[in-house]
């Protein structure tokens, strides 16, 4: 696979000089201050992509050309919106990008409670606790109908025995401060989303107020909606993708569960199924991002691999753990519940082309006070990088492919 890396533009503080010593091919990029909706023009493509080239790299995917919401609700506006996508699409592969990463999670995009959780080794990882998050939903944010959503919830089987989230979280909110719920209020909206959806930024002044107000457009959206917006979206795209050879991935929803009351279609084996049967076309594809499939206890990831790696436009290779309890962290990109090992195999042979990133590395060494974005630190995702590289090489031997670093003596 073709080793890529995720950057955030010029402004990114690992810059490009720094990737291109450790081994990256490709870069994984968007116009990240070009306005949500709006349209992304042919020059500033252009500007960019020669920008990475003259590192020696090439722009090879975009995430995201984000999908706004107006699309995913059906708002009135959504057969606008959809034709501004084209155009996107169209300049895009203009400029010789054939790759679009995007999603379709109402609202939020991926969720965590804790940014810096350490980890047994002193260093520290993103984690998801449901209980925290129970609280967020019941007391911050006061949804309607959230207590007794979270009275009901289930862990799948096997996990969380005995475990009431609902009492964990009323517990909490005893001896919450303002301070905690502020930084509650940083993890789950402002610093996850702030870098990736065009929805919140920093220094947003009334987040939750603007939450309620995105949860508003979703009254009465259920799964069934939520799958026949997606389908529109794409029958609507596919012509122009099938005309100028561009490949759309879907990223999995992340994590894989149903929060917040909204309606999330892109979690298992059954759903990716449906959404590639939906519009089956080559062009109508997916991310394989083993780490969010990896969160679902009910996600066999390896055989999804298998069955879906002639519809996968892209990977992202990270793995999660598991916890008793049902609460989840990012477990080492040799471990955990992913077997990146085998998902090299896979996908190895299905395509050595295929662009692949690694996902979400460790905190360490001094990334904490870098201001790097929430979970994409450079020594943790580069020690992941490393380990990625020494997997592909070995599996690239197995199977016969000749492979040379770029960048080295041979
Ligand atoms: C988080 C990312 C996601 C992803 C988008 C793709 O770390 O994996 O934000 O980029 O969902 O649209």
């Amino acid at each position: 696979m073709e080793r890529t890396w995720r950057w955030f533009g010029k402004n990114d503080k690992i810059t490009l000089a720094m990737l291109r010593q450790i081994g990256v091919e490709g870069i994984v990029t968007a116009l990240h201050d070009v306005p949500l909706g709006e349209v992304w023009t042919r020059e500033k493509i252009h500007d960019l992509k020669t920008y990475i080239e003259g590192y020696g790299m090439r722009w090879s995917v975009v995430e995201s050309l984000p999908v706004v919401e107006s699309i995913k609700y059906a708002g009135p506006d959504r057969d606008e919106q959809i034709e501004r996508y084209k155009i996107s699409l169209r300049n895009l592969s203009a400029e010789g990008i054939h790759t679009i990463c995007y999603n379709f999670m109402p609202v939020l995009d991926w969720a965590r409670t804790d940014l810096l959780h350490a980890n047994p080794n002193g260093s520290s990882n993103l984690y998801f606790n449901y209980a925290e998050f129970a609280y967020f939903d019941i007391y911050i944010l006061q949804r309607e109908g959230a207590r007794e959503e979270w009275a009901q919830f289930r862990f799948p089987e096997g996990y969380g025995e005995g475990r009431d989230v609902l009492a964990e979280a009323d517990a909490m909110a005893k001896d919450m401060t303002p301070e905690k719920n502020h930084q509650l209020v940083e993890t789950i909206v402002i610093k996850t989303q702030g870098f990736v959806s065009g929805n919140f930024k920093e220094g947003d002044k009334e987040p939750i107020e603007k939450f309620r107000r995105f949860l508003d457009l979703y009254k009465g959206i259920d799964k069934a909606q939520l799958r026949a917006n997606m389908k529109y979206f794409l029958e609507a795209i596919m012509p122009t993708c099938e005309e100028c050879g561009m490949n759309m991935c879907v990223h999995p929803d992340d994590p894989p569960i149903e929060i917040l009351g909204l309606p999330r279609i892109v979690r298992t084996e059954e759903d990716i199924q449906w959404m590639l049967d939906a519009v089956p076309n080559k062009h109508n594809g997916l991310t394989f991002c083993a780490g969010s499939l990896s969160a679902g206890a009910y996600n066999n990831v390896v055989e999804m691999a298998r069955k879906f790696a002639p519809r996968t436009h892209f990977v992202h290779l990270r793995s999660c753990h598991i916890f008793p309890n049902g609460d989840f962290t990012e477990a080492s990109h040799l471990g955990g519940r992913a077997d990146l090992i085998e998902l090299a195999r896979i996908f190895e042979k299905e395509n050595p082309a295929l662009p692949m990133r690694v996902d979400h590395g460790m905190t360490m060494l001094g990334d904490e006070d870098k201001g790097y974005n929430a979970g994409y630190s450079f020594l943790g995702r580069m020690f992941a990088l490393g380990q990625v590289q020494g997997i592909l090489a070995t599996v690239d031997r197995e199977l016969g492919i000749k492979y040379q670093q770029p960048g080295f003596f041979d």
